[in-house]
């Protein structure tokens, strides 16, 4: 089924992919294996992170770009990993896309994807699917995420791009701004300039910009725009363009690859090393090795490394020592 749905993929049916990513999502084996045939052919897409508080104006911004980048004929993907926070009370992502009327165009992809509470943090369920998004031949990979900090969740784990959105009215300029978020930024976008203190923000931001020094030899850009009118839209759109340039004539773009690898690779460990954790720690082995601990017949040390060695097996892909013993 899953060799089907990545024939129909290489044919161009579109169709395939919502069905691909539902499977990735759900851990299926269905959809790693497909995953497994596609994953050769991908790590061409520019994958772009838009992060910033919930309510900043992400998804109108995205819709925004993917009109931009549509008028120069890139096919676009959007992720929008927990779209919609309750409390800022924004529209759901495809509703602004369909807004937009690009429903019908088969250049533009639009997926929403819950990671919040998922183990080993965005990656590596983003990171796969991502991966289908590239395979499937978009270009440019826009991923809306709310950058919380928590959970180890890091849209820059995941792009080679990332703009971080900042809106005026946070409270104190740029003292507001959550601790780690504008280090993540190759560029900041002040959002909704239209309101008033959105220019002091630009200003600001820029003077702690030319502050820092840049390892890399970027110049973080600091973009206004109004999400809205579509003021400003154009030069977001060359600052993602010039930052794309400028990791491809560095060693940027591989920097970036390897440091969305080790995302993954590892998240995906934490993930499989959870997921047998919970098997583990739901046997009855467990309250065996627990009453034993209470009464004092064995240790909490000893029955940490029996548990440890239970893990490593089942990571092993069973015992083959003892398996060949066996038979
Ligand atoms: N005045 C003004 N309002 C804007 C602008 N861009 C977005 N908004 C408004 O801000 C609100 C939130 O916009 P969204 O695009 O949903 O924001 P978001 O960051 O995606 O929100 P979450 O996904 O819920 O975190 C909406 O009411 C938008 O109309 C802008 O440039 N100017
Ligand atoms: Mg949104």
């Amino acid at each position: 089924m899953a060799g089907d749905l990545v024939e129909q993929l290489d044919r161009g049916d579109q169709r395939a992919l919502p069905r691909l990513l539902t499977l990735v999502e759900n851990d299926d084996p269905r959809g790693l294996a497909a995953l497994e045939q596609l994953y050769p052919r991908t790590g061409r897409a520019h994958v772009v992170g838009i992060t910033g508080p919930p309510g900043s104006g992400k998804s109108t911004l995205v819709a925004a770009l993917v009109a931009g980048l549509r008028k120069r004929s890139e096919r676009v993907a959007v992720l929008a990993i927990d779209p919609s926070s309750p409390v800022s009370g924004g529209a759901v992502l495809g509703d602004r896309i369909r807004m937009m009327e690009r429903h019908a165009d088969p250049g533009v992809f639009v997926r929403s994807m819950a990671a919040r509470g998922r183990l080993g943090g965005l990656a590596p369920t983003a990171a796969r699917a991502v991966h289908l998004l590239d395979a499937a031949g978009y270009s440019t990979i826009l991923v809306e995420t709310v950058g919380t900090g928590q959970d180890g969740i890091s849209v820059a784990d995941l792009a080679h791009t990332v703009a971080v959105v900042q809106v005026p009215g946070l409270g104190d300029g740029v003292q507001s701004i959550k601790a780690g978020q504008l280090e993540i930024g190759d560029l900041l976008v002040v959002n909704k300039l239209d309101l008033p203190g959105a220019r002091e923000v630009v200003r600001l931001l820029r003077l702690d910009v030319a502050a820092q020094h840049q390892p890399d030899g970027w110049d973080t850009p600091v973009v206004g725009v109004s999400a809205t009118s579509g003021d400003g839209i154009e030069d977001v759109l060359e600052a993602i363009e010039a930052h794309h340039r400028h990791l491809k004539a560095t060693a940027g773009w591989g920097d970036r690859t390897r440091r969305a690898a080790v995302a993954e690779i590892l998240g995906g460990v934490r993930q499989e090393l959870d997921r047998r954790f919970r098997e583990v720690g739901s046997s009855d082995d467990l309250g065996t090795l627990v009453a034993d601990v209470a009464n004092r017949r064995s240790s909490p040390e000893m029955a940490i490394a029996a548990l440890l060695d239970r893990l490593g097996g089942a990571l092993g892909g069973g015992d083959p020592v003892g398996d060949q013993r066996r038979g």
